[in-house]
């Protein structure tokens, strides 16, 4: 089996491409990557030698070199993790999102029309159904709720999502779409919440609460989202949406005191903050279908979960402390510095 996995050098498709080499040493593991700032091939030197592996600069936007890579290595399966991800980029500058998301995703489809695949997962998420209210913890996101984003970078992934869709139904290719809650795990950019805390904790920095941090995530440990990702593209039923999500839901500032408590560092490093724009309120899944038809239920609990997640970002302060010492101080400077 040769699988494109595209975004490979990020968060979720880096730990997805582990997790596939460990799982499936006899496939074939071609990770398309453009090596945004998001990207880091570092990421990937543990697997740079393995002869099942191999690491394409490319950008999902590059039709010609697109096809060129299809033509080449023939695949079977594509995981298409490669997107812009992070919400408030999105609000600053939108443009990007719209490229790569949209355009990116119809081009990949389209290498697959011209090549024939047996299956084009895209890798979507559960900000496509906007938010929930507080005061309804009754309600559940399920397949079946309408699409109503917030953010440009929602409304990106859901135009991705209809045109998967469409591209099933108008030429019958072969896909499915996972719609998974907020990850948390190993290699994750400290732009999102998370490795934020961490690395701010570590470094005795204020800690940045949006509004008064009671928006609502629904937390999955990454490694639980790479299983649901594997069974969906060998048993889920083609044409279908999957949910994915663990029913952990957490206020914002509860990760965050939790995180002080872990690393010992004083609450009073909590800086209330300026809120996102159009900042959704509660993100909540309901994974029935995944869990009756493919048997997912996700298996780490958040207690270990992050508690591994921080081991991680104190084992490997290299990794991160390179990030945050280039380009992505202006980022801080210019998202946080008058906030
Ligand atoms: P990330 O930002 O960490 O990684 C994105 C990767 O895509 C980077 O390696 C980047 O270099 C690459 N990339 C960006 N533009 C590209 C282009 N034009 N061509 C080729 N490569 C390009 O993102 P992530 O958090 O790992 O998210 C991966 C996917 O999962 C995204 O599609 C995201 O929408 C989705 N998702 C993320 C979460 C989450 O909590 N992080 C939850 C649900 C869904
Ligand atoms: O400094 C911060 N302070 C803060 O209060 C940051 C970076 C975030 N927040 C809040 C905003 C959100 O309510 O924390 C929550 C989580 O924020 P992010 O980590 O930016 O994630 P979110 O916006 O929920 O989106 C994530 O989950 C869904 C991913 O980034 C998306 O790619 C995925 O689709």
């Amino acid at each position: 089996m040769n699988i494109i996995v595209t975004g490979g050098a990020g968060f979720i498709g880096s730990n997805f491409i582990f997790y596939m080499l460990k799982k499936h040493p006899q496939y074939r593991i071609i990770c398309l990557d453009k090596l945004t700032y998001a990207g880091n091939l570092s990421t990937l030197s543990s697997v740079m030698d393995n002869p099942q592996f191999r690491f394409v600069k490319l950008d999902i936007c590059d039709r010609n070199a697109v096809y060129d890579l299809f033509e080449e290595e023939n695949p079977d399966i594509i995981v298409n993790f490669a997107a812009e991800s992070h919400v408030d980029r999105s609000i600053e500058e939108p443009e990007i999102f719209l490229n790569t998301n949209i355009i990116g995703t119809a081009v990949l489809m389209d290498a697959c029309r011209k090549y024939g695949i047996q299956r084009y997962h895209q890798v979507s998420t559960d900000e496509v159904y906007g938010d929930l209210p507080l005061d309804r913890p009754d309600l559940f996101f399920t397949e079946e709720t309408p699409i109503h984003t917030s953010s440009p970078y929602s409304s990106s992934k859901a135009s991705a999502d209809l045109l998967v869709l469409a591209y099933y139904r108008t030429y019958g290719l072969p896909v499915s779409i996972s719609r998974c809650s907020n990850n948390y795990g190993p290699y994750q950019f400290p732009e999102k919440l998370i490795p934020l805390i961490i690395a701010n904790c570590l470094n005795d920095k204020s800690l940045p609460v949006y509004g008064e941090g009671l928006n609502v995530r629904d937390w999955l440990y990454v490694d639980d989202h790479c299983k649901a990702i594997d069974l969906i593209i060998h048993k889920g039923r083609i044409g279908e949406v999957y949910n994915v999500g663990g029913h952990n839901e957490m206020k914002n500032i509860d990760i965050v005191k939790i995180m002080c408590e872990a690393l010992g560092k004083s609450e009073n490093l909590i800086t209330y903050v300026a809120d996102r724009k159009g900042h959704d309120m509660r993100y909540a899944i309901d994974p029935t279908k995944i869990h009756d038809e493919l048997g997912w239920l996700p298996e780490t609990k958040f207690e270990d979960g992050i508690q591994k997640t921080i081991q991680w970002y104190l084992d490997n302060r290299q990794w991160w402390e390179t990030i945050i010492s280039g380009e992505y101080q202006n980022y801080y400077e210019s998202m946080y510095g008058d906030r």
